[in-house]
């Protein structure tokens, strides 16, 4: 049995949702053998209405975990998630093309819910410098997208083509914005560009807001499918679909937050 093999660079999410546990829960759904490399630790308060708060982990300590797992058979993807500060952007960098590693999807983690930004500007600059000219995939949700793309908010889909159009000129091979259910309308929208052609993913909206690290786990779904062999444009459908599913099954966790459930795809007998 040939076990394709991932590795996540990404910050923890205690909660779970999201982060390294939605990308390992991830990987593991799709028969791939997951690895990380811890950047962070994101903590929720309950006392003061779930504020997060992140503790990074110094980059020598991210070095020595990458070490460990390159010192073994070759990945066949890897995702990036939060990087809590430039020099872990930078650190990344030098990781992916020192080893020279193929099928790489930077998600560009800026905030984690809506518009609230939790990591310093600095990053998105280093992110839009050194990762997009080595991303196999960038997945930005709109706010992210805005940022990479130079162009500040971003409304709808005519926003989010020229959007993607300047993201692939700053180096990203292919762009998946995630516009999710923050555009107008019924359906939950994300764009696919190739650098050539657009597509658009849609499904219906899903009312509920239990949706707490979707945007992980598109990501993580889009590299365990190009670890697995996928084309990039199968793994990015086959994404969605895997997305949907677990926010349609997401639940609440307490009166704060609801998670997606990363394993809907697999096990709920109707999950799209
Ligand atoms: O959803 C963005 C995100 C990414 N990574 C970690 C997080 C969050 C949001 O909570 O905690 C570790």
């Amino acid at each position: 049995m040939n076990i394709p093999l991932a590795l996540t660079i990404a910050g923890s999410d205690s909660s779970a949702g999201a982060g390294m546990q939605a990308d390992l829960k991830t990987f593991e759904e799709y028969g791939v053998y997951g690895m990380v490399a811890l950047t962070a630790i994101v903590t929720m308060n309950p006392d003061n209405s779930w504020a997060h708060d992140v503790t990074g982990i110094e980059p020598p300590l991210i070095e020595k975990q990458l070490k460990t797992i390159l010192a073994g058979k070759k990945i066949d993807a890897m995702k990036t998630g939060m990087l809590a500060n430039a020099d872990m952007v930078k650190l990344v960098h030098k990781t992916i093309t020192e080893n020279n590693l193929k099928n790489v999807v930077i998600d560009p983690v800026m905030v984690c819910k809506g518009d609230d930004r939790v990591l310093n500007p600095e990053n998105a600059d280093a992110m839009r410098d050194l990762l997009l000219p080595v991303a196999t995939v960038v997945t930005p949700n709109l706010f992210e997208a805005g940022i990479l793309s130079g162009m500040g908010k971003l409304s709808n889909l005519e926003d989010m083509k020229k959007a993607a159009i300047e993201i692939n000129k700053k180096g990203a091979a292919n762009v998946v914005i995630k516009g999710g259910k923050a555009l107008a309308g019924n359906e939950a929208a994300d764009l696919f560009y190739d650098g050539a052609n657009f597509e658009i993913l849609t499904a219906p909206k899903i009312t509920h807001t239990y949706n707490h690290g979707a945007g992980c786990t598109f990501a993580a779904a889009i590299t365990a499918g190009l670890a697995a062999g996928l084309s990039v444009k199968n793994a990015v459908f086959k994404a969605k679909d895997f997305v949907t599913a677990a926010i349609k099954n997401g639940f609440a966790f307490n009166e704060f937050v609801g998670p997606v459930f990363h394993g809907a795809y697999r096990l709920c007998k109707t999950p799209v």
